[in-house]
């Protein structure tokens, strides 16, 4: 039986009236979306680990400065992200702590190492296209604040997206070396890619409750067969070869039919055992501890000044 504020609340997200920081909600909805954008943001605070790791390598001054671009819009993204969360009642403080002490979760796409210059640009076109799949729909989602974050930060993603599948297609203009170089990160890259969407709807814990709040418009394999269907003919564009030997256009079905992915590879990585998980764990702890100081001086500096300021 449903409480007169419960059946308010959703007959609101029912009417799509969205849902604002000080209105009453469910605690269970609180604590899904927190779940679900602190995640969010951690993924976008470690995503910045393997585009980082080319920085210094980038192959030219412009393609440098574009990436370098593209790795301070994700802190950015991460910025919002936690903001949005602190609406829900939680601090950032608290948000940082479950990061750094592993308790909490990020995409399993990040654990994966960016091997060669080609993984850059594929990283753009597959992991930013996948990115932009899931958030465009939670520009509508029913948590105002996680909805209106969304807009700016697919606008972001979407010149992500475009930068990687230009630099991708130099290279696919490029020599055989470079494309040779191209194909093999896409090989690496394309299974990892299908698996953000998270796992199969019939084994998706949180999907039917997220559906009828919804924070979720669309379900796992919804956006996942979109993203194939999508992506397919942008790979014979640039004259490349998906890993897949049962990919093919499904008349019927009016979409592209796809092999079967490694889901023990999928809880491998989430369960903390993927390629770079300890890696990325460590980077994200010596980030956090060699920066003790400047959070110190920060907080005297604000305290003197708020001393001085009551003078
Ligand atoms: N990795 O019941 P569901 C980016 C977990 S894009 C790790 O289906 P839900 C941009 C899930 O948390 C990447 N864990 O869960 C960028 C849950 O565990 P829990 C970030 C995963 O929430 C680009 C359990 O499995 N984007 O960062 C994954 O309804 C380039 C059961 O799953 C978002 O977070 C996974 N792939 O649906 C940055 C988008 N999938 O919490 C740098 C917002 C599932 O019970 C470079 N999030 N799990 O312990 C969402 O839309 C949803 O949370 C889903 C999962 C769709 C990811």
């Amino acid at each position: 039986e449903m409480s007169p504020e419960a059946r308010r609340f959703q007959e609101r997200v029912d009417a799509d009236i969205r849902i604002e920081p000080r209105e009453w909600m469910p605690e269970a909805y609180r604590k899904t979306l927190i779940r679900q954008i602190s995640q969010h943001a951690h993924s976008e605070i470690v995503g910045m680990l393997p585009e980082g790791n080319w920085i210094t390598r980038a192959p030219n001054l412009e393609r440098k400065a574009i990436l370098l671009a593209k790795v301070q819009d994700e802190a950015g993204h991460g910025l919002y992200l936690y903001s949005a969360a602190e609406t829900l009642g939680v601090s950032r403080e608290e948000l940082t702590r479950q990061l750094v002490t592993g308790e909490a979760k990020y995409s399993s796409i990040f654990n994966y190492p960016t091997l060669t210059w080609a993984d850059i640009g594929v990283i753009g076109w597959l992991v930013d296209g996948a990115a932009i799949m899931n958030q465009i729909p939670l520009q509508r989602c029913s948590y105002g604040p996680y909805a209106r974050a969304m807009i700016r930060v697919c606008k972001e993603e979407s010149f992500h997206q475009r930068q990687g599948y230009a630099s991708l297609m130099v290279l696919a203009k490029g020599s055989a070396e470079q494309k040779e170089m191209l194909q093999d990160a896409l090989n690496r890259w394309w299974w990892p890619s299908l698996m953000m969407f998270g796992p199969p709807d019939a084994e998706s814990v949180h999907s039917a409750q997220s559906a009828r709040w919804k924070i979720k418009l669309f379900s796992n394999d919804e956006l996942r067969q979109r993203f194939v269907d999508q992506t397919v003919p942008q790979a014979e564009y640039l004259g490349i070869t998906l890993p897949d030997p049962d990919l093919r256009w499904n008349e019927e079905r009016g979409h592209y039919d796809y092999g079967k992915i490694d889901w023990a590879e999928f809880q491998a990585v989430v369960a903390g055992n993927g390629p770079c998980n300890r890696q990325r764990m460590q980077s994200v702890n010596s980030a956090f501890y060699d920066g003790a100081w400047v959070r110190e001086a920060a907080a005297a500096h604000a305290t003197k000044t708020a001393e001085r300021e009551t003078q």
